[in-house]
């Protein structure tokens, strides 16, 4: 029998997403050097039309030609290794996925490497975690179009629905689709630290208990925060300690390890002059959990105010402004990343639709949240929106809820809960609707220590003072 479709690398995304394949009736075969993976998936695919098997050669002679196979290994230096011994065994016109969470310079370099041997080459994202890849993650092609065509109804049929459209769709040549889902993973860093700020207030600011934090994330997942990070926030917080009478999250160590893709996207920003302030400093925040060591030592050498809040009134008052902040700052959180799609699309000739990148991210991936629908409503009326903050309703939405993002952050200034990601979202607001910023001063400074000269506002051209 011949193969619809081929798999290397049977770890946790490879394995689920070939069995979501079969699930939807397309016979695969799955590749992994141990052939351990190989048996896993064997026991798995009971009924379904599933070859595995550990002899490469073996299994490039099982798939159908042209041969339409994906890599899910870890990114980096094993992609280019398989693909090396790939290559003898491939012909022209064969297609070659990448699908892991590929650097999109390697990506555009690959595929500069492979399209004059005649293998076309395609990067996608895949997000959505195991269960994603096992029951409809949201994909991220891009490449060559004529050769995601080939694979396009097996993607469709693998992918989440939302309304019934699948949570993928074509986005552009070259490395388009890695370059998205790093941005996805980015935004999925600003949004973790915006939640665990949140939670930080909750619990140390208000003092609630691990129930009153999984009702109130709960109920904020049945309105406008309505997503798949809040709902897993809210689950969190009943999952018991089998080692403790605990909960188990209370005896996590509170120390944030990364894989890169937000270090990445921070990076892409820094590249691109694009500010990216939430991201940003949810990476530094990562960095900061580290320090665990020295953090314990700095409590006892710098203390400072008690993190209860203090206030008048309501505490129901307050966690609602909790969540008009996060609800403000998760926009903020958005509109920079997609500003970053914007410019890396103009600058790298990507010809990315974001509202279509918005639909797509509606379902299936970790940052699937409603809020999605407002940000594609908003590129459908407006595919240039130079930021989504400027769009009519989002903006509404930011304003209404300004002052609650003003009074929270306080609070937590007052108090010494460390809220940068608030903080970076409200002064990101504050400058970019700020019409003359202190920056002339900057300019004056440069202009007098290293003559690096500065423009007029009445005046065209450039100039150099000799400063006093
Ligand atoms: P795993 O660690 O579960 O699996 C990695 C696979 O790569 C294993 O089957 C391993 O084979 C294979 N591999 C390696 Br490593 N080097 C190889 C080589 N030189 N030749 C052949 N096979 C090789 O990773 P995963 O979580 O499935 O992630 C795969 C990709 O998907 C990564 O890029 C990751 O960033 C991305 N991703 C992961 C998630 C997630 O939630 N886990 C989500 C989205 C994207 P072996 O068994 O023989 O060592």
């Amino acid at each position: 029998q011949q193969y619809d479709f081929g798999m290397i690398g049977l770890g946790v995304m490879g394995r689920n997403l070939l069995l979501n394949m079969a699930d939807h009736g397309f016979a695969v075969a799955g590749y992994n050097r141990d052939p351990s993976k190989v048996t896993s998936l064997k026991e798995e695919a009971q009924g379904l039309q599933v070859y595995g098997t550990s002899d490469l050669k073996d299994f490039i002679s099982k798939l159908k030609r042209p041969r339409a196979l994906m890599l899910l290994v870890t990114a980096g230096p094993a992609v280019d290794m398989v693909i090396k011994d790939l290559l003898p065994l491939l012909e022209p016109g064969d297609l070659v996925i990448d699908g892991g969470n590929s650097y999109f310079a390697d990506t555009e370099r690959r595929a500069e490497e492979l399209t004059p041997k005649g293998i076309h080459f395609i990067g996608v994202g895949v997000s959505g975690g195991e269960s994603g890849a096992r029951f409809g993650p949201s994909m991220m092609p891009g490449g060559s179009k004529a050769a995601y065509d080939v694979v396009r109804p097996i993607f469709e049929s693998i992918a989440a629905k939302v309304n019934n459209e699948p949570c993928v769709t074509y986005l552009g040549p070259g490395a388009a689709g890695h370059y998205v889902k790093m941005v996805h993973n980015g935004i999925e860093y600003g949004l973790m630290q915006l939640i665990s700020e949140a939670y930080d207030i909750l619990k140390r600011g208000l003092g609630l208990s691990n129930d009153e934090l999984h009702e109130v994330f709960k109920t904020w997942n049945e309105g406008e925060l309505k997503s798949f990070l809040i709902e897993i926030t809210a689950q969190i917080f009943l999952q018991n300690d089998d080692k403790t009478s605990g909960r188990l999250v209370d005896s996590i160590l509170d120390s944030a390890k990364q894989k890169g893709t937000g270090k990445w996207t921070s990076q892409c920003g820094m590249d691109l002059g694009v500010p990216l302030s939430i991201i940003d400093i949810a990476v530094t925040m990562r960095y900061v959990s580290a320090l665990k060591k020295e953090r314990v030592t700095a409590a006892k050498v710098l203390p400072g105010s008690t993190p209860k809040f203090n206030f008048n009134g309501d505490k129901q008052a307050i966690i609602n402004q909790v969540r008009d902040a996060l609800y403000f700052a998760t926009i903020a959180a958005y509109a920079q990343g997609m500003t970053l799609l914007k410019v890396a699309s103009d600058t790298y000739k990507y010809e990315l639709h974001l509202g279509e990148v918005a639909k797509i991210w509606r379902g299936g991936c970790i940052i699937r949240a409603t809020l999605l629908e407002n940000i594609r409503v908003a590129y459908h009326k407006n595919a240039q929106l130079p930021s989504l903050m400027v769009d009519p309703d989002l903006s509404a939405l930011l304003l209404q809820r300004q002052e609650s993002i003003r009074r929270i952050i306080s609070h937590s200034v007052q108090a010494g809960i460390p809220v940068p990601g608030l903080s970076a979202a409200l002064a990101y607001f504050d400058a970019y609707r700020t019409d003359r910023l202190p920056s002339n001063l900057i300019q004056a400074q440069r202009d007098n220590f290293g003559a690096h000269t500065y423009e007029r506002i009445d005046t065209e051209g450039i100039f150099h003072t000799h400063w006093n």
